[in-house]
């Protein structure tokens, strides 16, 4: 396997950097090798369409910057690639990770976008490497890629599959006091009374809720990182007479934050959005995002969500709840949690057609809550 701190020297050595992007399992020895050496710079972004908007910008001053995603991002990053990094030629390296490559079992939301990565990068006329994990091999993969980067002054990608990197041990983080997720969940689903419609967020969160509190009535969104609380909103407002309870991560609501501006917006009365906010990218390594720093409730309250609270205990997430599901909302409710999960959390074993013909027949039968 290759060693990330080699491949950040390799880096430095070509002149690559600074560092943007949203987290990968597969990558985390780069970016925690990032997060932990200050000495370069890693703009943790909130989506990958925003990390090639701050590459640009590093181009603009003469860098040549790295921008990091899972294939699942790429998606994200196909708008700013076509319209930004290509039409205006800003060279730089795209390290994306493979889920889903043919031939290795993965989750169902990464098969397509697995079978169509290298495809995707060609039709995009991005020229494409695979690291393999050799490092003479990947060190002169790098510089074909690096010198293709200069020559024709454009983007190129470098596809990583699963197993190719490897890291140094990293700093064991100190345990959190604060209340884990699972526990959260846990009192959120025991104030419903049946009628209710879950929705989750992709990651460990929705495996959390399959493995706790699987029912009829929750849509587990395995993929689409982001969409979880537009899901609702569309719920919501079809099914006025039903209550929607959101259960988001942070790392999703930062990744597709318009969307609290649009449910302030259209201020569905039986919308309840809560955060489970770890200040980090669990499911993909514990990264950290930037909720540390902000104050996702107040962008929620000033998006015109009828209340709007952060909380850090059972019993107030407990009241916040019963409070959301008696008055109307919609309400936004910031459970600050551990980061961290069981080691034996399940995904859903339902595919995501059956999640979703379950979930509509929950929608008919349960009629109105
Ligand atoms: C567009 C996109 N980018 C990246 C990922 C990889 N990914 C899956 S889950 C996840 C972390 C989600 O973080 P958060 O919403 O804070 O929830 P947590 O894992 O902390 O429970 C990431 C980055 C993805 N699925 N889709």
């Amino acid at each position: 396997m290759t060693d990330a701190t080699k491949l950040l020297n390799l880096f430095d050595d070509l002149g690559l950097g600074p560092y943007a992007g949203v987290p990968c399992s597969i990558l985390n020895p780069l970016i925690s090798s990032l997060e932990q050496d200050k000495s370069r710079i890693y703009v943790n972004a909130a989506s990958e369409g925003e990390a090639m908007g701050v590459a640009a910008g590093w181009n603009l001053s003469g860098r040549q910057p790295v921008i990091l995603m899972q294939n699942s991002g790429l998606g994200n990053a196909v708008n700013p690639l076509t319209s930004l990094q290509l039409i205006y030629r800003f060279p730089c390296l795209l390290i994306i990770s493979w889920r889903g490559e043919p031939g290795r079992p993965d989750a169902p939301q990464h098969r397509l976008m697995g079978q169509k990565t290298p495809a995707l990068l060609a039709l995009l006329e991005t020229p494409t490497e695979y690291l393999t994990g050799d490092w003479p091999t990947d060190r002169e993969v790098i510089g074909r890629l690096h010198r293709q980067m200069v020559d024709l002054t454009s983007p190129v990608a470098l596809i990583v599959p699963r197993g190719a990197l490897t890291a140094a041990a990293g700093k064991e983080k100190p345990p959190s006091r604060r209340l884990a997720r699972q526990e959260a969940i846990g009192i959120i689903l025991g104030a419903l009374s049946g009628g209710e419609a879950v929705v989750s967020t992709t990651g460990k969160i929705s495996r959390e809720l399959y493995t706790t509190s699987d029912r009829e009535g929750n849509f587990y969104m395995v993929g689409s990182m982001g969409c979880a609380s537009a899901i609702g909103l569309g719920l919501a407002l079809a099914q006025p007479e039903r209550p929607v309870v959101v259960l988001d991560g942070d790392g999703a609501c930062l990744m597709k934050l318009g969307n609290l501006a649009t449910i302030g917006h259209h201020r569905p009365r039986n919308f309840i959005h809560v955060v489970l906010d770890n200040e980090a990218y669990d499911s993909t390594g514990g990264q950290a995002t930037t909720s540390a720093s902000i104050s996702l409730a107040s962008v929620a309250q000033a998006a015109g969500y009828s209340t709007s609270q952060e909380v850090r205990d059972p019993q107030a997430l407990a009241g916040q709840l019963r409070q959301a599901l008696a008055q109307p909302g919609p309400h936004f409710i910031v459970a600050k949690v551990a980061p961290g999960a069981a080691a034996d959390l399940q995904r859903p074993h339902l595919t995501p057609p059956e999640i979703k013909e379950r979930f509509m027949t929950f929608l008919w039968q349960a009629g109105k809550p």
